[in-house]
């Protein structure tokens, strides 16, 4: 793929969405008004502060056609993602959104790949209630999306070592230092008519933001080299561990990862996080903001499409960014980061003690769909277990579901309960389905170009079979696929990623890995659906004679690179995509 710099030139005029933030009273605009009226959907300036607030107006995509033949319009109805650094819950809270999945959502959680919940298919109506209801149970969406930090990654094993503890508590920490500070959220959704102090134009409301909050939206991550669980290099910024004798002694900080492009925009791509610093553990949080702070400064306002701190890095050059960070956001002396090669990644699925006297259950979970459907009542399943057993609850960056802190005496009557409900033990199901994800697409997401978390599973169905057949079938294989360049499930570090086009058309890449360390490389564009295991199985024909001993398939059309592998496939060379 092509990364071309764009050339720094005069300031851009600003983007929209800069004047909106700015002239939003922080993060209010015409909220609360909006949703006093009895109308199904808000203007699309309110549409624009909600995402601010955890939510997404969307429309029921499936009701199109009809609709618009009936000359109904749309079928609106709101997404909510929640804030969980790390991905953690407890048990009444689990049960608590499992509840208003059914009162005012589609009956389903969605497990996202960023260790969080969405809900589909909220009214607006209802939305209100909704967030009160995920307030009372102490959980909030405030800054799940909008130009703010994001949901903050740690490792979810709630393993008794002190590297993941510590991750987790500094994830928490991160989280708070960079929540929005405003009192909007509450003033919108949970206290009525009253409006907070800050309601007006005082400055000084948001000290590390300011009124205009970020350039674009921020993502920030704990990883271990040992287990590379969240995906560090895909955030904006990173802070890797160094552990020695079994603990942290401190974080090689990276920037400037993303993964969103757009087709047929070359000044767009994905992009790893790039080691910046190297930061003791008392520093973390520091760090964060300084690094932060940094974006708010230098990140482009003008072009949304090119508003990441990905481009900052890739535009710049590390030592310009150090230099600069150095200079103006770092008081101390900078320490170069450490050679931490990334060594793993754990699914954490299964049974396992968790080295404090309890076990925890790892289950995987199809693109993160809780939801009952014929003989898989995954849903109620899992509600019966945590209602029984009150475990903690996990969620992971690889959408799947952890269940802690459970007496080792009741693994029998929980292997039981998931037969009863028809749900699948880990160590039953495929490496491919285990390691596969997918994002949502059709028929919620508004910029999907083909489907996804529907389609996934059929392609996973051929793909395990044709790896049984040729006696693959232990092979860890991750294949991610999105409904859009927007990179969603991550697609553009796995072993296969499946980029949706248009219609039932994917672009085809390979030659990442299930440790995210690298990304892959555009093997064949607008394979049809039909076309992506034949493809993929004349691939792994030749890898199965070719490779060596532990090579992973993402390995070795590394090793064999873009021509080799289209030789194979007899095809030309493909086009800047
Ligand atoms: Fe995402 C937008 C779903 C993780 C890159 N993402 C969207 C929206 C909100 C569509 C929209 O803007 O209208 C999707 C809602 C779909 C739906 O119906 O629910 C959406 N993104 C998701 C989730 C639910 C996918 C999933 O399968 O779990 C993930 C929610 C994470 C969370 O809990 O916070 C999700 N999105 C990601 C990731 C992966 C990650 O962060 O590790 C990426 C790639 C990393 C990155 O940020 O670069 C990602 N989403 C995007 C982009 C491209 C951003 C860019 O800068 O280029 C968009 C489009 C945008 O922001 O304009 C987007
Ligand atoms: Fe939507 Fe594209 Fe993200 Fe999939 S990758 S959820 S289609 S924005």
């Amino acid at each position: 793929m092509a990364t071309e710099p764009v050339v720094d030139g005069e300031e851009p005029k600003l983007s929209a969405v800069e004047g909106l933030k700015e002239s939003s009273r922080w993060l209010r605009g015409t909220l609360a008004e909006e949703l006093a009226q009895d109308t199904d959907h808000f203007s699309d300036d309110a549409k624009q502060l909600l995402k601010f607030h955890g939510s997404y107006q969307q429309e029921d995509r499936d009701a199109r056609k009809t609709r618009s033949k009936e000359g109904v319009g749309k079928h609106y109805m709101m997404m909510v993602r929640l804030k969980l650094p790390g991905g953690k819950l407890t048990s009444a809270q689990y049960l608590a959104l499992d509840d208003i999945s059914g009162r005012h959502a589609n009956s389903t959680l969605r497990l996202t790949t960023r260790q969080s919940i969405q809900f589909h298919g909220i009214l607006k109506a209802n939305i209100r209630q909704s967030l009160r209801d995920m307030n009372a149970a102490l959980v909030s969406s405030l800054g799940a999306c909008g130009d703010v930090n994001r949901n903050v990654l740690a490792c979810p094993a709630p393993l008794n070592d002190q590297p993941r503890l510590e991750a987790q508590r500094l994830a928490d920490a991160v989280a708070a230092h960079l929540a929005p500070r405003s009192n909007a959220y509450h003033d919108v959704w949970l206290n009525g008519e009253k409006l907070s102090p800050d309601a007006g134009q005082a400055d000084g409301v948001e000290p590390i933001y300011g009124k205009v909050y970020l350039p674009r939206k921020f993502k920030a991550a704990f990883g271990l080299p040992h287990d590379n669980c969240v995906d560090l290099y895909a955030n904006d910024l990173g802070f890797l561990a160094e552990i020695a004798n079994g603990r942290t002694i401190g974080y090689n900080v990276t920037v400037g990862g993303g993964f969103g492009r757009t087709s047929g925009n070359k000044t767009t791509f994905p992009f790893l996080g790039q080691a910046l610093f190297y930061a003791e553990p008392d520093e973390v949080v520091q760090a964060a903001e300084s690094v932060i702070k940094f974006f708010r400064d230098h990140g482009n306002r003008g072009d949304r499409k090119r508003a990441r701190l990905k481009y900052v890095v890739h535009d710049w050059g590390m030592e310009k960014v150090r230099e600069v960070f150095a200079r103006d956001y770092w008081s101390k002396p900078l320490r170069l980061p450490r050679e931490l090669p990334i060594a793993g990644t754990d699914l954490h699925h299964g049974w396992h003690s968790q080295g404090n006297g309890k076990s925890f259950l790892g289950l995987s979970i199809e693109s993160g769909r809780i939801k009952d459907e014929g003989a898989l009542r995954l849903r109620t399943g899992l509600r019966t277990i945590v209602e029984r057993f009150k475990p903690i609850v996990r969620i992971t960056a690889q959408q799947d579901i952890l269940l802690g802190d459970i007496d080792s005496a009741n693994r029998p009557a929980i292997d039981q309960l998931l037969v009863e409900h028809g749900i699948p033990r880990p160590e039953s199901l495929s490496q491919v389905r285990k390691w596969s994800m997918a994002c949502p697409a059709i028929p919620t997401c508004g910029l999907a170009l083909t489907e996804s978390e529907r389609s996934l599973p059929g392609t996973i169905d051929e793909l395990e079979r044709t790896m049984i057949e040729m006696g693959l079938a232990d092979e860890a294989l991750s294949v991610r696929m999105t409904g859009c360049p927007n990179g969603c499930a991550r697609p553009y570090n796995s072993d296969v990623g499946l980029v949706g086009r248009s219609g039932d058309k994917y672009t085809l890449f390979v030659g990442g890995s299930t440790r995210g360390e690298r990304l892959n490389f555009v093997l064949q564009d607008l394979v049809p659906r039909g076309q992506i295991v034949p493809t993929l199985r004349k691939l792994l024909d030749r890898y199965k004679t070719d490779r060596t001993s532990s090579e992973s398939f993402g390995d070795w059309c590394t090793r064999q690179g873009v021509e080799a592998l289209c030789g194979t496939l007899g095809i030309g060379l493909p086009k800047p995509i």
